[in-house]
């Protein structure tokens, strides 16, 4: 069978077990759903199981409201028939959240009937969502009881889409919204990625790009917005609420008002009426996103405001109407220059945001990267995480892989996230983790939880390479429940995406658990950062840092290499974390190996705890990474034939790439590292 990857993790692949396949149509060739609205979740949650029951067990679902059957499926909202009586459902009572359901077999009245209870609409499509994946897992539901809700309140996916069809840092085709400025508003692609994204949980999204240029702009003008509110219509009915990135000088692109100064009245009462003819166009819109004084983005230091003016000018015209603003701390002067070492970019977010803690209000949260310099594949945990303990703060990922490979490259980044998550930040003692911080349970923010770029274009499989999927997968199912284990995401999305057999299903899950270290090992070492092609940022350039026409990034020269950020004798960046983790990074004997070149610059002989000099490390890792993805290409080839043919021919072809690439990469950095320290290999390899 040809198989696109279109379908993604919702393939619902044919039941191949007779006894559970009657199983499940026993459970569910009934379906009592109670009266609901078109275009609702609940008729989305319908939809789904019209959909995936057929290919799964063959069966077309009856919808009734009261079965006459003695075994069916009842879904709904809890309370909202005598199927889904709080009594029955019991665990219901133990769920705080809106979005949280429940799942149960109850014997009631002589009839058997497996409850999906929701606390909300959007709940029964999550629960909905969660049986469909027990059944494409094979799992047996005969005697089912569990209840979930999610770990965050915010789940956003942020797309940077552009009107002309472009996306910033897209690797899988183009824009699946936008083309050739126009809307593609009734695409019934809308639908199916609505639907791919309802199934992991995902309930917030902006359609555009950060940068919004002036095509974008009028996205929030009479002439696109009824455009607009179809998008929002089509995510409505899957849970999911549209946002916009709005051009922080809208006033001036549009020609309305000649300032964009936050506290000019003027400017306040544009943004007023604005908000008004969002919302009648659109009355569950999200609100904003602001990505303001960045790299050269407009924004409030134009009139010597600062940012807590800035956006709460634009809070308080979504305030009335319950919208938020996602105010991105993204902000650094691009055009420093690198020998003053006075100045630092890994800084510039904390020090131009810490200070304005407790000036937000309430609707304003503050969008802070993960790291504190852009999505490197190692960077430490940003130090404003959990810094601001007044200020509400959303978490933000990157799902697209620009500077991990740029889906051309394997790299499952679920590890990674897990990682930052699990970061004790000490801002109010042990414990205090990014996942909770993310949650609002360390603070007591009234907005909070986790967005991030994603990676899908309009290529037939959604992410360009097939399993990239895995990373949009996952971070989906992270938001839900960060506790899941990489491991048992990454099986679950095999399963679901690829095969039942159990082979395919162990060699993806080792593959993508390894991805991660192998790109690292042969690209940017211990946590130096970049060295990619300036701007394209694919493939290797030592000293393409973009910004440092005034000097390498790294620092690296004959003695040594890495930027010393340390208190005492560097930029100072350590001593904004909290004393315990600064002193563990300020210091060169408990700083972690894969962190050092970004808090120290050392000599090449320098001994990593490993016990291995720097330069023998560098020299090491590049072979190893490619050595590692030789292997898994062979490994690959083992599938031949188990995996269907389209996926696997498209994907040796990215290894085989990958491989290309990684030799580049090895290359490069040997022979720069080699030329400029005159030590040779221990191991007497050959350096190009
Ligand atoms: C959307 C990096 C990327 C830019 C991106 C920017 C941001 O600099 O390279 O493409 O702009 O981050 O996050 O705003």
């Amino acid at each position: 069978m040809k198989l696109s990857g279109y379908e993604a993790w919702l393939r619902y692949d044919k039941v191949k077990d007779d006894q559970l396949a009657a199983q499940y149509q026993a459970w569910t060739a009934t379906i009592a759903a109670g009266s609901y609205k078109q275009a609702s979740p609940i008729a989305s949650a319908i939809n789904e199981l019209q959909l995936a029951l057929p290919k799964l067990i063959g069966i077309t679902p009856q919808v009734v409201i009261e079965p006459s059957v003695k075994q069916f499926l009842a879904i709904g909202v809890v309370g909202s028939s005598a199927y889904l009586d709080e009594s029955l459902i019991g665990p219901m009572a133990a769920l705080s959240h809106n979005e949280g359901y429940v799942l149960k077999t109850i014997t009631k009245d002589e009839q058997s009937y497996l409850a999906i209870a929701g606390a909300s609409e959007q709940a029964v499509l999550y629960g909905v969502f969660h049986l469909l994946r027990l059944m494409a897992q094979g799992e047996s539901i005969d005697a089912i009881s569990l209840s979930e809700q999610p770990k965050y309140n915010l789940r956003m996916i942020n797309h940077w889409d552009n009107m002309d069809g472009s996306i910033e840092r897209g690797y899988a085709g183009r824009s699946i919204f936008f083309n050739k400025n126009e809307l593609l508003a009734d695409s019934p692609r809308i639908v199916d990625y609505a639907r791919l994204m309802a199934s992991i949980g995902i309930n917030g999204m902006t359609i555009n790009n950060v940068n919004v240029h002036r095509p974008e702009t009028f996205l929030i003008t009479e002439k696109l917005l009824p455009q607009v509110a179809k998008f929002a219509a089509v995510f409505r009915s899957y849970g999911i609420k549209l946002f916009l990135c709005v051009n922080y000088a809208a006033t001036i692109e549009l020609g309305e008002v000649e300032t964009a100064d936050p506290l000019d009245a003027r400017v306040k009462e544009w943004w007023k009426q604005k908000a008004k003819e969002v919302y009648a166009a659109i009355p569950d819109f999200g609100g904003f996103v602001v990505k303001a004084d960045s790299e050269n983005r407009p924004g409030p230091f134009t009139y010597g405001r600062d940012h807590a003016d800035g956006a709460n000018m634009l809070g308080e015209a979504l305030k009335p109407f319950g919208g938020l603003v996602f105010w991105r701390c993204f902000v650094y002067n691009c055009h420093q220059d690198w020998r003053d070492r006075s100045t630092d970019r890994a800084r510039a977010a904390y020090d131009h945001f810490k200070p304005l803690d407790g000036r937000f209000l309430d609707n304003v949260i503050l969008q802070i990267k993960n790291g504190p310099m852009d999505f490197q594949v190692r960077e430490p945990v940003s130090p404003l995480f959990g810094a601001m303990p007044n200020t509400n703060a959303v978490m933000e990922f990157q799902i697209t892989q620009e500077y991990t490979g740029q889906q051309r490259h394997v790299c499952y980044l679920i590890p990674q996230w897990k990682e930052v998550l699990e970061f004790d930040t000490k801002v109010k003692g042990e414990g205090s983790t990014v996942k909770e911080i993310a949650a609002g349970n360390i603070h007591p923010y009234t907005h909070s939880g986790i967005t991030a770029v994603t990676n899908i274009g309009d290529d037939a499989n959604w992410t360009g390479h097939h399993l990239a999927q895995s990373n949009l997968y996952g971070y989906g199912r992270l938001l839900w429940n960060p506790d899941l284990s990489s491991e048992d995401i990454a099986a679950e999305w095999a399963r679901l995406t690829f095969s039942e057999s159990a082979v395919v299903q162990q060699m993806l899950v080792d593959f993508l658990m390894e991805s991660w270290s192998i790109y690292e090992s042969y690209t940017s070492p211990l946590g130096v950062g970049w060295m990619v092609t300036p701007h394209y940022h694919y493939g290797p350039d030592i000293d393409g840092y973009e910004y440092s026409k005034w000097g390498t990034y790294h620092f690296a020269d004959h003695k040594g290499i890495g930027v010393n950020r340390t208190v005492a004798s560097g930029t100072g960046y350590t001593s904004q974390y909290q004393p315990d983790i600064a002193a563990v990074y300020e210091n060169l004997e408990t700083c972690p190996d894969e962190l050092l070149l970004f808090f120290h610059h050392v000599p090449y002989t320098h001994v990593l705890h490993s016990g291995k000099t720097v330069i023998q490390h560098i020299y090491d890792t590049h072979f190893q990474g490619v050595e590692r993805v030789e292997y898994w290409i062979s490994r690959w080839q083992q599938l031949e034939g188990e995996v269907d043919a389209e996926r696997y021919n498209h994907i040796l072809g990215r290894l085989q790439h990958q491989l290309e690439n990684s030799k580049d990469w090895r290359d490069i950095i040997n022979t720069y590292f080699y030329r400029k320290s005159g030590i040779a290999d221990e191991q007497g390899r050959t350096i190009y």
